[in-house]
């Protein structure tokens, strides 16, 4: 978007589920890069509506509700609050985080769904859809388990099997069975209402293309979305929980979670605006933690509606379909608003090389890490922009958490700060020295610093915050280089006027890195504010070198960062370690271990190294393929398992393990010489027992 164009930004950020507490990977995903842009426009004098709210309809929120044996009411009043609490404490500074389960979001999101329903923009279909007969209702795909057809996964829900990633639908289960009841659920007619996505299709298109400049991974799933050509898909849902369809004809259905939590932005967007209205204090404030607004400036459709407004989503790469395609479809087809100018969807942050799993507690929460590491909000922000998975999936460990504590927040940032301001102290008892005389050292550093608010800001309009926060970085290796090449504790002794401009200049740096970290880092920001009396910049003054006015007397020295020791690190690693063994004991109790065997009952097979050079689909089965295989010793016919998890296609030229000394067996008509030794998980999950190199055919595995 032309930027002489923008008058005002709406910046959103993917609206949680009330699930669960939040942990790094949402941080590191969505709310600290959407915080960083937000507050970097907000320095930048620029009006912003920041925007969050809890995501509280659908069926995430019913069926934790009915593992925890409380209310969906009662599920999203506790998660709200915890999740809303753990924002507040890491600075994320929404101007408004409401919910879906007010009033106002009810009657935004029917309205938007009414008024597509009068355009006739839906279609009306009656579908065959699972039925729990005892429990009298009808299945949400999650409420369905049963064996993936991908990999074999006993369970696999009804929309994705998590085992293989596979999407699904609830019929492709093999044994679906109805979580509720236990029952297999039967298939009954119902009407829903549908999205032709296929008709916004070309429009969709000519919107994505128009946004190359989007990050690849993004783009990359929008085309290849498009490029699969796009289905009409079910707006609305037979479930009890949620936003009601506002028809006669539709009782007992609410709208299609995904239709409404995108519409909560826009709800939330009025929330705040109204009461901005007021201009009374309302409590329920409080509640939606309403913070900065202005209210002149508060005009919910302006935010929405205007083609000078920019809006960006901050999303994880798993929401990228919601918006970039069937939210800009339901806004094409409502037709007065504005759609996405960028869409900045992370990958996935692991944790110590494991993906984050809320069932295995493979996680770091947020409300345990501050309790474990009071105050040092900063350091997980930092550590988490960072390593941030801006491009590709990263990795978060406690042992990098660590280095960079210590080698960078309090080893390059916050000791160029201590030192400057220990010195101002001891050598002109905490008042801003005047500038001297300029050497070609000074000016080479005052020209230098100008160049960074330039380099940074233009990281962050195209949210590079990563490459932003190293910037930011290098200014504090600035100054330490200007500190080391000064030497102003020597330089003391034989020219006092020398001292007052190093120091001079050191301070400015240091308001500057004040301005500059602010986006990244508000606590430490807040800490330098104090440390230096200094408060009120904004972006536009960094780069100067007149940000603290000679005579001006600064504050004491505190500490910035402090060093994370070894011990520290170890509790956390240990309390993953925890983690890891009862999953482990869960592994143990699905495949149970068998008892022993003599040496000679091991020696009695003959295995071997071998080479699959043909497969094909045993006819009227699901399970077997025929491979023929070269064993070294002959070419020979093996029936396998296996056809659930392998394409005949992708394992030509594979090697794997055979027992050849099996005595042969008649499998469908077919003579089987031979056993392909198969690794599988607690889940089902197959894969070969291959050599780690290529090996010669026939060769022993003993
Ligand atoms: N609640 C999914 C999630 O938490 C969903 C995002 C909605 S954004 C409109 O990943
Ligand atoms: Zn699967």
């Amino acid at each position: 978007m032309d930027n002489s164009k923008i008058k005002r930004y709406t910046v959103t950020a993917a609206l949680p589920y009330t699930n669960g507490p939040v942990h790094i990977g949402h941080l590191a995903g969505v709310y600290i890069p959407a915080d960083i842009y937000a507050r970097f426009l907000r320095s930048n004098k620029r009006d912003v509506k920041f925007i969050c709210g809890s995501d509280e309809n659908g069926v995430p929120i019913t069926l934790k509700a009915k593992r925890e044996g409380i209310t969906p009411q009662e599920v999203v009043d506790k998660y709200h609050k915890i999740i809303g609490d753990s924002f507040k404490e890491f600075g994320i500074s929404f101007d408004i985080y409401h919910r879906t389960s007010s009033l106002t979001h009810h009657q935004t999101a029917a309205d938007f769904f009414e008024t597509l329903y009068d355009k006739g923009v839906f279609t009306e279909e009656v579908t065959e859809q699972y039925y729990d007969a005892t429990a009298k209702q009808f299945l949400a795909d999650r409420y369905i388990t049963g064996t993936c057809p991908n990999c074999g996964n006993e369970n696999a829900y009804g929309d994705q099997c998590e085992n293989c990633g596979t999407t699904l639908n609830a019929t492709d289960l093999i044994n679906p069975k109805s979580t509720l009841s236990g029952d297999k659920p039967i298939l009954k007619e119902t009407k829903n209402w549908f999205l032709p996505l296929d008709k916004y299709e070309n429009r969709l298109r000519e919107y994505i293309e128009s946004h190359k400049e989007w990050r690849p991974n993004v783009y990359g799933q929008c085309q290849s979305w498009l490029n699969a050509g796009l289905q009409p898909r079910a707006m609305t849902r037979d479930l009890d929980w949620g936003v009601h369809v506002p028809l006669r004809d539709a009782a007992g259905k609410v709208l299609y979670v995904w239709f409404d939590a995108p519409i909560g932005y826009i709800s939330a967007t009025k929330e705040l605006c109204n009461y901005a209205k007021l201009d009374v204090w309302n409590p329920k404030a409080e509640e939606y933690y309403i913070s900065n607004f202005e209210s002149d400036k508060c005009d919910w459709e302006e935010y929405w509606k205007s083609d000078e407004t920019k809006l960006v989503h901050f999303i994880g790469k798993d929401n990228i379909v919601f918006h970039c395609i069937i939210f800009p479809a339901m806004l094409m087809a409502h037709g007065d608003y504005t759609l996405a100018d960028n869409v900045p969807a992370n990958e996935f942050l692991n944790l110590e090389g494991q993906k984050i799993s809320t069932s295995k507690n493979w996680a770091v929460w947020l409300n345990e890490y501050l309790r474990e590491f009071e105050g040092k909000q900063d350091v997980l922000r930092y550590v988490l922009t960072a390593t941030a998975p801006e491009t590709k999936d990263n990795d978060f460990t406690w042992k990098d958490f660590q280095a960079r504590n210590n080698n960078e927040l309090v080893a390059v940032f916050g000791n160029f700060i201590n030192r400057v301001v220990v010195l101002t102290h001891k050598y002109f008892n905490g008042i801003v020295p005047t500038m001297m005389e300029i050497t070609p050292v000074d000016q080479a550093v005052i020209d230098e610093l100008a160049t960074y608010p330039e380099k940074i800001s233009a990281s962050i309009e195209n949210y590079r915050f990563r490459e932003a926060l190293s910037e930011v970085m290098n200014v504090a290796r600035l100054g330490n280089k200007y500190l080391a090449e000064t030497e102003p504790w020597k330089v003391i002794k034989t020219d006092e006027d020398r001292v007052r401009t190093i120091l001079n200049i050191s301070l400015q740096i240091a308001a500057n890195l004040q301005i500059l970290i602010e986006p990244f880092l508000p606590f430490t920001e807040e800490r330098l504010m104090k440390m230096l009396k200094n408060g009120g910049h904004t972006w536009d003054a960094a780069g100067g070198i007149n940000l603290l006015k000679r005579g001006h007397e600064i504050g004491e020295a505190v500490l910035l960062f402090e060093k994370i020791e070894d011990a520290e690190i170890e509790f956390q690693i240990e309390k993953l370690n925890k983690s890891k063994a009862s999953n482990a004991a869960s592994i143990a109790e699905a495949l149970p271990v068998k008892e022993n065997i003599q040496f000679d009952d091991f020696t009695a097979m003959d295995i071997r190294v071998a080479t699959i050079v043909a497969a094909e689909k045993v006819p009227k089965t699901k399970k077997l393929l025929k491979l023929t295989v070269n064993t070294g010793i002959d070419e020979r016919t093996v029936v396998s398992g296996i056809a659930e998890h392998y394409q005949p296609e992708d394992i030509v030229g594979k090697q794997v393990s055979i027992i050849v000394n099996l005595a042969p067996r008649e499998i469908k008509g077919i003579l089987s010489q031979g056993m392909i030794l198969m690794a599988e998980n607690a889940a089902g999950k197959l894969t070969f027992v291959s050599p780690v190199d290529k090996f010669g055919e026939g060769s022993v595995i003993r």
